[in-house]
């Protein structure tokens, strides 16, 4: 069974996350999967596109697949890591993308989320980031995903205390677009998108690329870039981190020591 289903109203493409079983876990396989949907989009002129969970989902997706996070000793979130992957095919592809999102949204995805050009969700959304649960030293660009998606004191308070925000909190704090009914959630997108698609794509096109480019304008020194990878290559040798990585597999809370 795919674990991406792809449908397609007018210009309009729909991906809708398939693996209930594993809470649609950004694995590498799914992501994948959204990956040639997307392609497939562009080849097919897609001017919209919706990132969506089964209608009814509590969980719209649990975020990086945490099996397939390394042990020990390896950047958790390389250039090559599907996340890292999926992030820069959103941001990269020609058109807009709406996430459409019904239940929980849990680390990885909710830097997916923040990825996508538009977001509108229902009551039962929530947002959370959570590294620091499992021990993660998060990656720069990653982090740029996120300060882009928030006030810094906002985004610090998410990222420190790992919990769940509200669709409601989300959309009083601009982080996300509209929070609407559960059953006016597809019809409500959708009108978003006709919106959309009624204007000129080249002219959104070359907007969004601009926009990408400018919210990504981050000057940093080579010295603090190294400093960075540095920090984070510490954090991920430590215990902590092999610790976070062994109690969600062991399904237990992680003890964290602080080396
Ligand atoms: N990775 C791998 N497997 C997962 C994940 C995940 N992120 N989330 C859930 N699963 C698996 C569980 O291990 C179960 O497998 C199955 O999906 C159903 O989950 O035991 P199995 O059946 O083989 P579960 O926990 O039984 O479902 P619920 O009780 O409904 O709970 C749903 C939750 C989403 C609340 C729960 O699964 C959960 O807390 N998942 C982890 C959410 C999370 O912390 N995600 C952040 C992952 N980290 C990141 O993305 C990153 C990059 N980060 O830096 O933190």
């Amino acid at each position: 069974m795919p674990l991406a289903l792809t449908s397609i109203q007018g210009d309009i493409g729909f991906i809708t996350l398939n693996h209930e079983r594993k809470k649609n876990a950004l694995s590498e396989p799914l992501v994948c999967e959204i990956i040639s949907a997307l392609a497939a989009f562009r080849e097919q002129e897609i001017r919209v596109a919706i990132l969506r969970a089964q209608t009814g989902s509590t969980v719209w997706s649990a975020g990086h697949d945490v099996t397939e996070l390394p042990d020990s000793h390896r950047d958790p979130l390389e250039w090559q890591d599907p996340l890292r992957l999926l992030i820069r095919e959103i941001e990269n592809f020609p058109a807009p993308v709406i996430a459409m999102i019904e239940g929980t949204v849990w680390g990885g995805a909710c830097e997916t989320a923040f990825a996508c050009d538009l977001i509108v969700a229902a009551p039962n959304a929530t947002f959370a980031v959570t590294p620091a649960k499992l021990g993660v030293p998060y990656n720069v660009s990653g982090m740029v995903t996120f300060l882009n998606a928030a006030g810094l004191r906002i985004i610090k308070e998410m990222a420190f205390t790992a919990q769940p925000m509200t669709a409601e909190q989300a959309e009083r704090l601009g982080m996300i677009n509209y929070v609407v009914p559960v059953d006016e959630l597809e019809t409500f997108t959708v009108q978003l998108a006709r919106k959309i698609t009624a204007n000129a794509p080249l002219s959104i096109s070359v907007m969004k690329e601009q926009l990408r480019i400018l919210a990504g304008a981050r000057p940093m020194s080579p010295q603090g870039f190294e400093r960075i990878q540095g920090l984070r290559r510490a954090v991920y040798s430590s215990d902590d981190y092999q610790e976070g990585i062994r109690a969600f597999k062991e399904k237990r809370k992680p003890v964290y020591k602080g080396r």
